[in-house]
């Protein structure tokens, strides 16, 4: 080893990529007979998304794929965790299949293979036909059959090109902020039951994708679920601390990993829901808990937590200026990236771990030269790579891990203002232009070290 570098590399396993999802880059929302997603028209009510920002354009992959790849590329990026968009497949969310969407797939998967660039497919990434919603969206199990069909669809035609799945992108976001809060497309507020039972609709479509995996997919195939779990950092790494920051990540994380790994729902959970516990048919759990190859997590931020006088977990508040990415939510917390896998290696057994997302937000961000200098997303990713580090020392199974985002995109509710790209995005222009994280990111995989 070189006296002159910070530390030993990655193992040669080990992944590193970038991300993005259908929706938020795409752009061609209603071109070559796409159906309209629940954020296609969730961005058109008055007040729902920052500066009243559509999906119609946004970053144009669509027509720039091949550009974008090859941009991957030459920063030697050799993985790209994508999404596909339902409403291409199915614009009405189930039917037959339109063959221009698949087609638009099977020439984005080739150009990544002319590009040497491994694809991770994520199946659903929250772009939900709106059909299916008029319906009744995620809180009818009949979107869980429709969600059945796309996914044994894709996976068959797919799979000669893809050998990574991932089934769903973070269950909390498309469930509980989209029919509770409200915060998210379709932007319905149910009450407690109805939450939970799309929840529960979310774990069945999960364990439709395993199967359609292991139906459909071919012979090396992997699959796995990405969540965005409640991540606990006790604030002492003391045996009490730990202990009591690992009792309430089980507990915060009952009702997605907890159930999909404890074949039901704990009795701890149901004690707590009460009447608003989720209808489940018998069979449900054989499905949800079909045993997968990894799991993904979306690693951001998380909550500070230790032991009160009664040993009991006790989560702690921020004051204002702690320090924080420009999402109001992204606190700068890098050892959430060592705990969460190391609790779930522990808690269900996981023996491969990728994070599948890590990255932060800014709306301003300063630039010289026509260069976007941002140090502060180099020291975000940076600090997060020493503690996905420390956690492989420390024996963690983490097999690889994928910036979010590889550029500048629709940030949901946000808009287009909030930027969490190492690539600049110009959306009058569509010019993109690699930024001083970009460059960074590229000698960390040229090297294999952090730098
Ligand atoms: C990911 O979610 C998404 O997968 C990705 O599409 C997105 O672009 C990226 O992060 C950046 O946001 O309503 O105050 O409770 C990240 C996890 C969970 C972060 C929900 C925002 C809402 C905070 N998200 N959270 S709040």
């Amino acid at each position: 080893m070189s006296p002159l570098t910070y530390a030993s590399p990655f193992p040669d396993h080990f992944v590193f990529g970038v991300a993005a999802a259908s929706a938020q880059i795409e752009g061609a929302a209603f071109t070559d007979g796409k159906g309209e997603s629940i954020w296609d028209r969730f961005a058109r009510v008055p007040g729902s998304v920052h500066n009243g920002d559509t999906l119609d354009t946004a970053c144009d992959h669509y027509h720039r794929f091949d550009e974008d790849f090859a941009l991957m590329a030459s920063m030697g990026i050799r993985h790209y965790r994508l999404s596909i968009a339902w409403p291409r497949i199915f614009p009405q969310g189930r039917g037959e299949p339109n063959p221009a969407g698949l087609d638009f797939y099977r020439r984005l998967l080739a150009s990544l293979h002319r590009h040497g660039i491994t694809p991770w497919v994520t199946l659903f990434h929250w772009d939900l036909p709106q059909a299916l919603e008029d319906e009744g969206g995620w809180t009818v199990r009949s979107t869980v059959e429709a969600f059945a069909h796309y996914a044994d669809t894709v996976v068959k035609a797919l799979s000669p090109w893809v050998r990574h799945w991932i089934t769903l992108n973070e269950i909390r976001c498309f469930t509980w902020l989209a029919y509770g809060v409200g915060s998210k497309a379709p932007g319905r507020r149910e009450p407690e039951q109805v939450v939970n039972q799309t929840i529960h609709h979310a774990l069945l479509a999960h364990g439709l994708a395993v199967r359609a995996v292991r139906l459909h997919g071919s012979d090396d195939a992997q699959v796995g679920l990405t969540d965005n779990c409640d991540v606990a950092v006790p604030v002492t790494e003391t045996p009490a601390d730990i202990a009591a920051a690992t009792a309430w990540f089980v507990q915060k994380n009952a009702h997605i990993l907890g159930a999909i790994h404890g074949g039901g729902y704990s009795a701890e959970y149901l004690a707590r829901v009460g009447d608003a516990a989720p209808h489940v048919e018998p069979g449900d759990f054989d499905l949800i808990s079909l045993p997968t190859d990894h799991l993904g997590l979306n690693i951001y931020t998380a909550t500070y937590v230790r032991a009160g006088a009664d040993g009991r977990p006790e989560a702690l508040s921020l004051p204002a200026n702690y320090p924080r990415a420009d999402s109001p939510w992204l606190n700068l917390v890098p050892q959430a990236i060592y705990w969460a896998p190391r609790m779930c290696r522990e808690l269900y057994g996981h023996r491969s771990i990728l994070i599948t997302e890590n990255g932060c937000g800014y709306d301003a961000e300063p630039v010289e030269g026509g260069e976007v200098i941002d140090l502060h997303r180099r020291d975000y990713v940076r600090n997060h790579l020493r503690e996905v580090h420390r956690a492989l020392a420390d024996g963690v199974p983490i097999d690889g891990y994928f910036l979010w985002s590889f550029i500048d995109n629709f940030e949901w509710e946000d808009g287009y203002a909030r930027r969490f790209g190492i690539v600049h995005c110009d959306f009058e222009t569509q010019v993109r232009t690699p930024k001083l994280s970009a460059r960074w990111y590229a000698e960390v995989i040229r090297h294999r070290r952090i730098l």
